[in-house]
């Protein structure tokens, strides 16, 4: 398969270059290094030592003997995108290429403006050349589960049936997302699924829950091969965060009284359900939906998890809510559907006390790269 990875240098893009990369796949990573400058803005890093882009595909190389052809290129730039589909004519493009952090998305209109514009204008991008040079290549596209929020019914996978004042149809489910960072998801779902319709693409959404997890079976090779990972208060992620903070005696930093509920998934599982989904192409004219997560917590359930994962290995990690800086419900109804990737074949890696261990080994190792200054919540929704 010919395989394009949008957004190919970032925490999730990289690892599945490799993982396709590995498989015998033919592999072009695009990326514009926006998440490395993002770091350089706010003055913060990744835990994770992690390489130059041309120096990971080197030494790529160099371990796996393959190759991952790489370009810099800033998929808002329509002309440089349409002639690197044009040339590369992809089977399959996944696309990462995207601002990923809610709180980044609400520090101000600026950034609440460069994420909307960043990811609205590269998916849209992306659409007019599939539709003008790759009609049948399939993209598959990361969402966020983000972009249902918490309603008081139970989330399907993408569309819901209808029955009203007597006649029914199925149409694509209520949005209520939580931050303009999802709401640019949404948006993109909404030309995503008008491009299926009218000019007749295929397309997969994939509503992704929260990712953890540091390695997966490439990444795990060599330390030239590690991908980002971050604990900071825009770009970390809750679990991935109280890891941290266990390792470095900061409190876990509950928000709220964290019976907020979310879907969660290992890294691997992404790349397992991004392999699964790009495999198995969407029809002419489909925008596929599935769900990807494997578990659902509340954030207090996986604070808990860590704690005591850290505690029997001797740190002293305790758990400190604080007032929440979002707006966003704790307390509520949460039922999400995630059968389709299931169907599909994907193998659930459960969270375990054993894999929060290995996480907070590999934490430990680079625990002197931690700013403290970067972990406290700081960005307010208000
Ligand atoms: P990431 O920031 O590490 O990776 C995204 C990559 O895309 C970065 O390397 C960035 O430089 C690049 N990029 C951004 N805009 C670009 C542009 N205009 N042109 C070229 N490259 C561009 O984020 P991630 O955590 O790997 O997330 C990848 C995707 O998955 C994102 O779309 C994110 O919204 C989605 N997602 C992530 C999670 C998670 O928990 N990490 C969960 C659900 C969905
Ligand atoms: N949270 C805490 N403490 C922290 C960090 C977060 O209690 O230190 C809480 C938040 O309030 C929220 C939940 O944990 O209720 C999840 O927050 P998060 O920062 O881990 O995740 P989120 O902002 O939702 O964004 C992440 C990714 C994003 C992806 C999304 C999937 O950054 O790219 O789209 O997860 S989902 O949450 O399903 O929308």
């Amino acid at each position: 398969m010919r395989i394009l990875v949008l957004g190919g240098d970032g925490y999730l893009g990289w690892p599945t270059a490799m993982h396709f990369s590995r498989r015998g796949d033919d592999v072009f990573v695009v990326d514009n290094f926006t998440r490395r400058t993002g770091h350089i803005e706010r003055g913060t890093d990744s835990l994770t030592p992690i390489s130059p882009l041309m120096d990971r595909v080197a030494a790529w190389r160099q371990i796996a003997g393959r190759d991952i052809t790489a370009e810099v290129v800033d998929i808002t730039d329509f002309t440089r995108l349409r002639s690197l589909v044009k040339d590369f004519a992809p089977d399959t493009i996944v696309h990462y290429g995207e601002i990923p952090s809610a709180p980044y998305s609400m520090i101000d209109r600026d950034h609440a403006w460069e994420t909307q514009r960043n990811n609205v204008e590269g998916t849209l991008n992306l659409l007019f050349a599939m539709h003008e040079v790759a009609p049948d290549a399939h993209l598959v596209k990361l969402g966020t589960m983000g972009e249902y929020g918490t309603p008081n019914i139970d989330i399907e996978e993408g569309y819901l049936d209808i029955d009203h004042n007597g006649r029914t149809d199925r149409l694509p489910f209520p949005k209520l997302p939580g931050s303009f960072y999802h709401l640019s998801k949404v948006h993109d779902s909404h030309n995503i699924h008008f491009a299926c319709r009218v000019w007749g693409l295929r397309a997969t959404d994939l509503n992704q829950g929260v990712v953890y997890g540091l390695h997966t079976d490439e990444t795990e090779l060599d330390d030239r091969l590690l991908t980002r990972f971050d604990y900071d208060e825009v770009f970390g992620t809750a679990l991935n965060r109280f890891c941290v903070q266990s390792v470095i005696g900061h409190p876990i930093t509950v928000y709220g009284s964290g019976s907020q509920q979310r879907g969660f998934l290992n890294i691997r599982d992404t790349l397992q359900c991004v392999e699964l989904a790009s495999r198995a192409p969407a029809a002419a004219g489909e925008m596929r939906v599935f769900n990807q997560f494997t578990e659902a917590f509340s954030v207090m359930e996986l604070a808990s998890e860590v704690c005591s994962a850290a505690n029997s290995l001797g740190y002293n990690a305790r758990i400190e809510h604080c007032v929440n800086p979002r707006v966003e419900l704790e307390d509520h109804y949460y039922n999400p559907t995630h059968t389709g990737l299931l169907q599909l074949g994907l193998k659930p890696r459960l969270l375990s006390e054993e894999l929060i261990e290995t996480m907070l080994h590999t934490v430990e190792r680079f625990k002197d790269r931690v700013s403290l200054r970067a972990i406290a919540p700081a960005t307010q929704w208000r």
